[in-house]
């Protein structure tokens, strides 16, 4: 059937009160008081059937998009037999995000992730929320992928839009909607549309790529109403033999021309390729982010092709030339780097690098990231978890497989695949709207489809990840392996979902599924957590059974940035290596030799860090922490390999006198109580594993503290001076003050989160001692192995800064024998943030003023208080510091600004020599 001709409801639209606005503005606010609506004209009969004949009589065109009218809207219905519309539901606001930008003007879903920060407007929906939506994704949760600002186009605009069809064609013309309308059938398809970078943020995790972030959800299916491409080539009759290409311009305004692309004659010309001219998506008009008032729709191809705002169709000799046609929705050859790419113009133009049809893809969307499922040994009935998730392919061709692993890859089996497309070709639908929807005499497949996985409870708490891979009609299928490129587009290596088990209190399994990444920026998922921990992403092992299944490469990978140094080609022996003297480091990571003492000074994680791992190998420690960029700098000291013969042999250092650190591993402490202190700080106690083992740390050392972040997955670690007495056996205790996230440092302290997560029984890591002090007892330090006898000892702490200091603090007061004498001030910002107030009050109490001169300082003015107001200053210091002495010695540990600016100045006026009597800590 060919639909009538609309020209009598464009003259009524005409005269609508909605027509008048001709200016912007005037639309915009008109858009937010709904003209007569179609759902609630008077005229509506309570039946299904008489809203549908009252909706198409009423229908404007070309229609408003739902997001320009109100917010709940749908598409004329279509039979029971087909798949339903999802409900629309379009917000009437600007978000406000958007308001400062050209797009002030859109309403748009809230819930979508954005992926470019404000603008241009790029997003996808959570994926669980994606896929529960269904087969036909309502506009609210499709997909969005703009270059830059939506066209604006109002009501009288779109009616008054044209599309010039030209070029080497016998009758150039130029349509407006309404034309096209009338002169060509109407035909509606189910097509999804996928972006090309579909799941880009697995490549942008193993490393960063030239695009951003998309996560799984870059793909969304919906009705698209036109008219074919091929039936507006045949009217305009391309010239046979010199015409090859048909160009698309959209009305977008880009830095480099407006966005367009092309496709080959031979394939637009073909209606079995389904190509549309389109103007509605699910029976109603096109929302401004999706190509108001009309499109191209390119199904089975990938999402760049499907021009937006539509302006021109040009038949020409050669491809578009559009600058996005180029630089735009390739896949570059693995070996080329982002930044060569972009010095290189000629991958660019190379015909054989363009995408055009979808490749075979497919993703887990339930259970969903970060989803638990509480296991019941108990109950008699086997339990059974249904997986589901999307797949699709490209160029009009079928996923035919389906296949789950649950043992990483070694066997899998196939899964249940529905196919809701097909429903469309059991009959054949008509309407005004939709015009003809008739799928019965196609054999594309153009549509994502579902498929089902029953897993029972007690094989799933048996396995460490869920994988998926898909095939197609060609046999093409996903590959274990990423094809990691520039581009980071059409990715589509296995999807897996990591299961992470833990047994509850009350002894019920828990199973916590863990996806490989979340859109965007947002952190999370196996593949940054794993990164971090130094494992190589592109070969993950999941779990225990994991390891057996593919034995691990032997070393840690580091990602791609290379650890040598080019021309660095010396040998050296273990016996050289451990002959270097350690105040001027070497040390090992993956079996090559560094020397660390240029970097002594400015490594962002101390001197000490370093200074810890001389002459021993540190490739765990170095993967643990370091991004890239700490990779790249240590290719700067590379001096040479060790000697293969030796690197085997691990030169570990252990001693054996019972207490608990050791120097060169780490080690577990569990933790068994926590006190609040204050209103920001706590006291952390851990176990040892032995009641009676000493700790093993000699006064003034610090022992590093590692954790891992229990949202995002990081590896943390800093040094740390345990508040606990020396001598206490079976225990440690750590003092933290917590910097929380909050408004002002939004992502909060990386340890001090971290350790804020921790519940009592969870795990931290220690290794020690480390630092260049020792306070040894009887009036002796050695400091940077220097001993030295000392008499006069003054103490300046910034806030938490306390910690390390108080244990020399006790240790010289405790010690009746000694007369070495102690000044100190603790500069702190109210009276409630001095910590271990109590403890040096009694000191001072039972000591001073003969041994202990004890001072404070507020920053912010107090109440009544019988100490300093003001920060630090060279009064303060001349005051509460001893005199320079021979036997004299000062310990500072505080913010870097305050040592630089107050400590070191104040104390050289006083004649102090910082460089040989300043220990910080
Ligand atoms: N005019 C124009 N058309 C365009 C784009 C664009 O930025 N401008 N983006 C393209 C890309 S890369 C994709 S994936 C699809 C996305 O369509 P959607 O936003 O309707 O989901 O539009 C394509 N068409
Ligand atoms: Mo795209």
């Amino acid at each position: 059937m060919i639909p009538k001709p609309l020209v009598e409801q464009i003259s009524r639209s005409s005269s609508s009160s909605l027509d008048t606005n001709s200016s912007f503005s005037e639309f915009d606010s008109v858009a937010t008081t709904p003209p007569t609506s179609f759902t609630t004209s008077p005229s509506l009969g309570g039946t299904p059937d008489s809203m549908y004949h009252e909706f198409q009589d009423s229908l404007p065109v070309p229609f408003f998009p739902a997001s320009l009218d109100q917010s709940e809207r749908n598409g004329p219905q279509l039979p029971q037999y087909l798949p339903q519309l999802p409900n629309n539901v379009t917000p009437t606001e600007v978000a406000k995000q958007d308001l400062g930008t050209p797009d002030n003007w859109v309403n748009r879903n809230p819930e979508l992730v954005r992926l470019t920060g404000k603008h241009p407007f790029n997003s996808e929906a959570p994926l669980g929320v994606l896929f529960e939506a269904g087969f036909l994704t309502p506009a609210h949760l499709h997909f969005v992928r703009n270059h830059g600002a939506v066209p604006q186009v109002n009501h009288e605009m779109a009616a008054k839009w044209t599309i010039r069809v030209y070029g080497l064609v016998e009758q150039e013309i130029t349509f407006t909607l309404q034309e096209l309308q009338e002169r060509f059938p109407v035909v509606t398809l189910p097509v999804t549309l996928a972006c090309a970078g579909n799941r880009r943020k697995e490549q942008n995790v193993v490393q960063k790529t030239l695009g951003f972030s998309w996560g799984a959800a870059g793909v969304s299916t919906a009705l698209w109403t036109g008219v074919y491409l091929a039936d507006i080539l045949d009217y305009v009759k391309p010239i046979r033999r010199q015409a090859k290409y048909v160009v698309f311009e959209g009305g977008d305004n880009l830095p480099n021309g407006p966005y367009g692309t092309s496709q080959r004659l031979s394939w637009a010309a073909n209606k079995d390729r389904g190509m549309l001219i389109a103007w509605a998506m699910n029976g109603l008009p096109l929302e401004p982010d999706h190509g108001f008032p009309v499109r191209v729709i390119v199904p089975g191809q990938i999402g760049g092709r499907s021009v937006k705002w539509l302006r021109h169709i040009e038949i020409s000799d050669r491809e578009s030339q559009h600058h996005l046609h180029f630089w735009d929705n390739k896949m570059l050859p693995t070996q080329v780097m982002p930044d060569q790419a972009r010095a290189e113009k000629h991958w660019w133009y190379d015909p054989r690098y363009i995408i055009t049809d979808l490749n075979v893809n497919s993703a887990i969307a339930r259970p969903d990231h970060n989803e638990k499922l509480y296991i019941d040994k108990t109950s008699d009935i086997i339990a059974s978890y249904p997986v589901r998730g999307y797949a699709y392919a490209g160029g009009g061709r079928r996923v035919t497989r389906v296949e789950i692993s649950l043992d990483q890859g070694e066997t899998w089996t196939l899964a249940n695949i529905k196919y809701p497309e097909d429903l469309f070709r059991e009959a054949c639908h008509q309407d005004s709207v939709y015009g003809s929807l008739d799928l019965t005499e196609r054999d594309t497949s153009f549509c994502w489809c579902f498929w089902t996985f029953d897993v029972s409870h007690d094989i799933l708490a048996s396995c460490d990840a869920l994988m998926v891979r898909a095939m197609d009609e060609s046999l093409g299928f996903q590959q274990r392996d990423m094809y990691w490129h520039a581009l980071g587009m059409m990715n589509n290596w296995w999807f897996r979902v990591a299961i992470h088990k833990t047994v509850n209190d009350d002894g019920k399994i828990v199973l916590q599924f863990e996806h490989p990444t979340l859109a965007g920026t947002a952190p999370g998922g196996w593949m940054e957590r794993m990164k971090v921990a130094g494992e190589d992403i592109t070969k993950p092992v999941f779990g225990e059974n994991g390891k057996d299944l593919r034995p691990r490469a032997p070393k840690p990978q580091s990602d791609d940035v290379c650890l040598t140094k080019p021309g660095v080609n010396r040998k050296i022996t273990l016996e050289e290596f451990k002959a270097q003297n350690h105040q001027q480091p070497w040390f090992v990571v993956n079996g090559e030799v560094y020397d660390g003492t240029p970097f002594l000074k400015d490594h962002p994680g101390g001197g000490d860090s370093i200074l810890l791992v001389a002459g021993e190998d540190a490739s765990e420690d170095f993967f643990a922490i370091h991004s890239a960029e700490g990779k790249i700098k240590l290719a700067e000291y590379h001096i040479g390999t060790l000697v293969p013969s030796i690197t085997q042999e691990k030169p570990i250092i252990t001693h054996s006198d019972g207490s608990f650190l050791e120097r060169s591993r780490w080690k577990c402490v569990r933790l068994c109580d926590i006190k609040q202190i204050n209103h920001d700080s706590y006291l952390y106690r851990f176990a040892l594993p032995e009641a009676d083992q000493p700790l093993g740390l000699p006064v003034g050392q610090h022992v590093f503290v590692r954790l891992r972040r229990q949202d995002t997955g990081e590896m943390v670690q800093r040094a740390y001076t345990p508040v606990s007495q020396q001598g206490a056996v079976g225990f440690i205790d750590f003092l933290i003050k917590l910097y929380l996230p909050s408004a002002l440092t939004p992502t909060g302290g990386k340890m001090t989160t971290g350790f804020h997560q921790l519940r009592l029984g969870d795990s931290v890591e220690l290794k020690g001692p480390l630092g260049s002090f020792i306070w040894e007892g009887q009036s002796t330090a050695l400091w940077k192995e220097v001993r030295m006898t000392v008499k006069e000892v003054g103490m300046i702490c910034g806030g938490s800064g306390i910690t390390p200091i108080l244990q020399v603090l006790r240790s010289i007061l405790q010690n009746t024998e000694t007369e070495t004498r102690v000044w100190l001030i603790s500069a702190n910002k109210t009276e409630q943030d001095i910590l271990c107030r109590e403890e040096l009050d009694t000191l001072f109490a039972t000591h001073g003023m003969e041994r202990f001169k004890l001072h404070y300082t507020l920053s912010v003015m107090p109440g009544v208080w019988p100490y300093s107001v003001g920060r630090l200053n060279d009064v303060l210091l001349a005051e509460h510091m001893p005199r320079p002495s021979d036997h004299g010695l000062i310990l500072v540990c505080g913010p870097d600004a305050m040592i630089s600016h107050t400590v070191k100045p104040g104390l050289q006026n006083m004649g102090w020599d910082v460089e040989k009597s300043l220990v910080v800590f």
